[in-house]
């Protein structure tokens, strides 16, 4: 069946333009100038709207086991609720722990994920506990499995953590097979000083979550990870979850010479604060617990990461989704910060408040888009299937109405979580109609896809690599 969008704007990486979108079954058949496509087709008329292309987060964690609880939404919800919100690819981070054979995590993943999912996703692979097996597994799923990222971490001793020798090793298997390194850059070992020291002072409410990963080891940890590729004959590094001025300085200084250095941010750095939001009083500010943390507004960082999205020395923009409820998951660090699970929810929101950035005058609409959508496909080796609206690629499809008004909260969202990082705000646009491999699922507030209908996505490698 044919379906025609007519009367839009079509917008994509190279800025807005008017045309019509002929959907063919599950692909993108042809972009007409206005009023050129045929005439028989189902028509969807988006006179006044932006046409953009679904959305992709790369970066979720649904399920993920983490803090002694695990992330409440599951493939299921999580899904359901990126699909409503416009997102119609997710890659999701299977996980090996340490001591586990890396296929061995990467089957539980799929068997979370399979039969679950409303829209396409992938998955990066965690890697818990670089050895010999492990590095000889990255060739394997590189070649075999569609997975081309691996993501280390520089924080979470005892947890997640890989040393330098580790990261190194892995540096240098992922230049000889292509694949991406992503890195969760925070000094963990002295962290763990820190919070041992805050806790000892009797230090207790959440904000301490924030004083004690100073920006300071994010900048450093994010220095040491580019110098470590270089090392590595510049393997391709990718910064996950970057929040702070001082490493976003670091990457754009690799950038400027010409290294094969990428990061994201994500909306929480971009808006939310350490003494608004993690300093809120009592044990409030666990709804905004999460690593890296959020920075200080009396720094200049909100404004720095906006300029770095604009220029291009970050990215990508991702959720880092990661929800868990106050109750019985965040009140597990009651009195004792460091026992609250990491993270925040936000799939569902990232084209909203990217697009109040365009509202604000923050961002171009061509950028909103890219850092959305058609940089993370190919970032992360979707592109052209995904990230862009052009004949042959799978028709993933927003119709983005920005005279509408998007109003975030518990009572309206469909994310698994028993509160809002976003309570309460009122954002200009609005998520009109999403389609998803040539399927309407949502239109005017009404859902109408399904778990199952998502496939797994095997991935090629990074697109920006020299
Ligand atoms: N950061 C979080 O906030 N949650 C999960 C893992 C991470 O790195
Ligand atoms: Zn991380
Ligand atoms: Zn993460």
């Amino acid at each position: 069946m044919s379906i025609l969008i007519t009367g839009g704007t079509l917008v994509g990486p190279t800025g807005p333009s008017p045309a019509d979108v002929l959907i063919d079954g599950e692909t993108i058949a042809a972009v007409f100038a206005p009023g050129r496509g045929p005439a028989d087709a189902e028509t969807i008329d988006a006179t006044g709207k932006y046409v953009i292309p679904g959305a992709v987060d790369a970066h979720t964690h649904m399920e993920l086991p983490f803090g002694g609880t695990a992330a409440s939404d599951t493939f299921d919800t999580g899904t359901k609720a990126a699909a409503i919100g416009g997102t119609t690819t997710i890659i999701d981070f299977a996980v090996q722990r340490t001591g586990e054979v890396v296929q061995d995590g990467l089957a539980a993943w799929h068997a979370k994920a399979d039969g679950n999912c409303h829209i396409d996703y992938g998955f990066h692979m965690i890697l818990g506990g670089v050895d010999d097996e492990a590095l000889k597994a990255m060739d394997q799923l590189v070649a075999d499995e569609g997975i081309s990222s691996f993501k280390l971490f520089m924080a979470y001793p005892g947890v997640f953590y890989s040393d330098d020798g580790q990261i190194l090793r892995a540096m240098q298997k992922a230049r000889d097979n292509g694949a991406m390194i992503m890195m969760h850059a925070e000094n963990g070992p002295a962290i763990d000083v820190l919070v041992k020291q805050a806790l000892e002072r009797g230090e207790t409410d959440p904000v301490y979550h924030g004083i004690t990963r100073p920006e300071a080891l994010e900048a450093e940890a994010t220095s040491r990870a580019i110098w470590l590729a270089s090392v590595a004959a510049d393997c391709p590094l990718y910064i996950v979850h970057l929040s702070a001025s001082k490493a976003l300085e670091q990457v754009a200084a690799a950038r400027d010479a010409g290294r094969n250095v990428f990061a994201e941010t994500c909306p929480q750095y971009l808006y939310l604060t350490l003494e608004d939001q993690l300093g809120a009083p009592g044990f409030e500010g666990a709804k905004w617990v999460c690593s890296t943390p959020l920075r200080s507004k009396h720094e200049n960082h909100r404004a720095d990461l906006w300029k770095g999205l604009r220029g291009n020395d970050l990215s990508v923009v991702s959720t880092d989704h990661c929800p868990f409820c106050m109750k019985d998951q965040k009140e597990l660090g009651l009195g004792d910060f460091s026992k609250i699970p990491n993270g925040i929810g936000g799939v569902e929101h990232r084209v909203d408040l990217i697009y109040q950035g365009v509202v604000d005058r923050k961002l171009s609409l061509a950028r909103w888009v890219e850092t959305i959508a058609t940089t993370p496909a190919r970032m992360f080796g979707l592109y052209p299937k995904k990230g862009i609206i052009a004949p042959g690629s799978d028709a993933d499809v927003v119709i983005y109405d920005p005279a509408g008004q998007t109003r975030i909260g518990v009572a309206t969202h469909h994310m698994n979580m028993d509160y809002s990082a976003w309570e309460g705000w009122e954002i200009a646009g609005r998520v009109d109609t999403v389609i998803s491999r040539g399927e309407v699922i949502s239109r005017g507030g009404e859902y109408s896809g399904r778990a199952g209908r998502g496939r797994f996505l095997r991935r090629g490698l990074s697109e920006y690599l020299v």
